[in-house]
């Protein structure tokens, strides 16, 4: 029998992924137009700022039916006004599609909001393991002082629509307010 390598390597400890299939997004200030709430404070910060990146191990071609994607996403401690960095947020363009989430590094929040617009939050943190059920919209925002690491699996057919966050938002922000995170409906 021919013993092969795995697909690819994990470091546990911080999330990074090698491996020949590994792609890499870098997702800057400049992307994230219209994503946070105080738009003068957005334009005063340099757009060239990195406020994520996600590594996607590409082992099924991404919108292929059956597969599964693996990645991780490293959100930068940051805010924009009194927001926290956060991640654009998205439905699954094949809205019954379920994703899990696990915290690796850092601290923060995960935001699911339901198609009705009800946002609810899990604390995310190294250890904590998050279901995101299918039709459920699902953001990351760092509220801490290092870099939020956050590992994920998904079905390779599922697909991302941000146009029905960048039509509706979500309908719950994070800012800091008085040394702490709050959230905000509305
Ligand atoms: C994919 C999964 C994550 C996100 C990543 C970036 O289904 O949920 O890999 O893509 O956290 O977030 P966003 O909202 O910019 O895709
Ligand atoms: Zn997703």
């Amino acid at each position: 029998m021919n013993i092969q390598q795995p697909a690819a390597k994990v470091n546990w400890a911080t999330g990074n992924l090698e491996g020949k299939k590994v792609s890499k997004t870098v997702r800057k200030l400049k992307h994230l137009e219209g994503v946070f709430a105080d738009e003068e404070a957005y334009s005063s910060m340099d757009p060239e700022t990195v406020v994520y990146e996600v590594e996607v191990l590409e082992q099924e071609q991404p919108g292929k039916e059956g597969g599964l994607l693996f990645g991780t996403s490293y959100l930068y401690p940051g805010k924009v006004g009194d927001e926290y960095f956060m991640t654009k947020g998205h439905f699954h363009e094949k809205r019954d599609r379920a994703e899990y989430y696990w915290g690796i590094r850092g601290s923060g929040l995960l935001l699911l909001m339901d198609e009705q617009g009800v946002t609810t939050a899990e604390q995310v943190f190294p250890g904590s393991l998050h279901y995101v059920p299918g039709h459920i919209a699902h953001r990351l925002v760092n509220t801490g002082s290092e870099v939020l690491a956050v590992g994920a699996c998904w079905p390779s057919d599922a697909g991302h629509d941000y146009g029905s966050i960048a039509d509706r938002g979500f309908t719950a922000r994070v800012k800091e307010s008085g040394g702490k995170a709050a959230t905000e409906t509305g």
